[in-house]
């Protein structure tokens, strides 16, 4: 090591690395890394396949810098092209990266966990994480579904979790630091994520189309941004919901535009909460007739 001076601009090394959140559709994974963050980065619904693209969350403290990668819920039984391209983008998370998360809900193991499991690289460390332990009547309950999981594969770690309680967040920071190498951090400790504000405007727009919509509507749904500018620190934002059937435009407008106008209200509270400003927001509604196998349409919203 050298002597002399160190310069101000020399960043310290730390514990540096990336690790992919991976799991079924709705284990919680979005959840976990909002918790993890401290902050709601990625969108969260009780349907499952809400999240769709991977989203990079990035983690800081004064001995580490984490890259988080939420990804979409790995699933084999519902089948189109866009489910298809959200598992490849699963499954190339999986030899990228320092470290695996897996999430699994507790007392539940499913087909498509055993699946996924069988993907697991022989050469990186997987944690998994079970997560939603809230929901056990009592903590003791988590054992036994422990030690089904323990006998699942050879974990580096299990680490039980609540994001809504922030339950074992703490824990789970500090069995991933364990499996990371000295580095030097690639982003200032200010930095949250690599995607632009518009990605963001879309994402919580299509969440409020999933708490707001039925079962069957929110996976035929799309997102694009026709317009964002920002002005004094107003942001204005056009965007258009696309929809993969006719019959589902008439829905997502509702009476009188009545329905269209609640998903617009709810989405702008939120931007402006998430970009601490002012937003004026136009929704239009366009059909895309089966967008979702049309491998053209999956690449123009960003989705491969
Ligand atoms: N009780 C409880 N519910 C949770 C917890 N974490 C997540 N949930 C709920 O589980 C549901 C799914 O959460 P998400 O975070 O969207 O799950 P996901 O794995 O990202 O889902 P996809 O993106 O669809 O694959 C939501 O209704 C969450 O509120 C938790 O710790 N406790
Ligand atoms: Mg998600």
């Amino acid at each position: 090591m050298s002597d002399g001076p160190v310069s101000e601009l020399e960043v310290p090394s730390m514990l540096v690395g990336s690790v992919a959140v991976i799991g079924v559709p709705n284990a919680g994974k979005s959840s976990l890394l909002n918790a993890l963050l401290g902050i709601k980065l990625s969108i969260v619904s009780r349907k499952a396949q809400t999240t769709r693209h991977k989203i990079l969350g990035v983690y800081s403290d004064d001995k580490s810098q984490i890259q988080f990668l939420d990804t979409p819920g790995f699933q084999l039984t519902h089948r189109s092209m866009l489910n298809s391209a959200m598992n490849r983008s699963v499954s190339s998370s999986l030899t990228d990266v320092d470290v695996v998360v897996f999430v699994m809900e507790a007392g539940l193991i499913q087909k498509d966990d055993l699946k996924l499991i069988e993907m697991f690289p022989e050469d990186i460390p997987v944690i998994c994480t079970i997560s939603k332990i809230d929901q056990l009547s009592s903590p003791n309950e988590a054992l036994p579904f422990i030690e089904r999981v323990n006998d699942l594969f050879a974990f580096a770690d299990i680490v039980p979790t609540s994001a809504k309680r922030m339950t074992g967040i703490g824990e789970l920071i500090s069995s991933i630091q364990a499996n990371l190498s000295m580095g030097k951090p690639s982003y200032d400790e200010y930095a949250l994520t690599d995607r632009p504000e518009r990605f963001f405007a879309a994402e919580i727009i299509r969440e409020k189309l999933f708490h707001l919509m039925g079962d069957e509507i929110p996976y035929g749904v799309a997102v694009e941004i026709e317009e964002f500018t920002v002005n004094k620190g107003l942001r204005s934002i056009n965007a258009t919901i696309v929809v993969a059937k006719n019959a589902h435009k008439g829905m997502i407008i509702g009476a009188q535009g009545s329905k269209l106008k609640t998903i617009g209200t709810k989405a702008r509270v939120e931007m402006e909460y998430f970009f601490n400003g002012k937003v004026f927001l136009k929704l239009w509604v366009k059909v895309k007739k089966g967008w979702v196998d049309d491998s053209k349409s999956i690449k123009y919203f960003g989705y491969e």
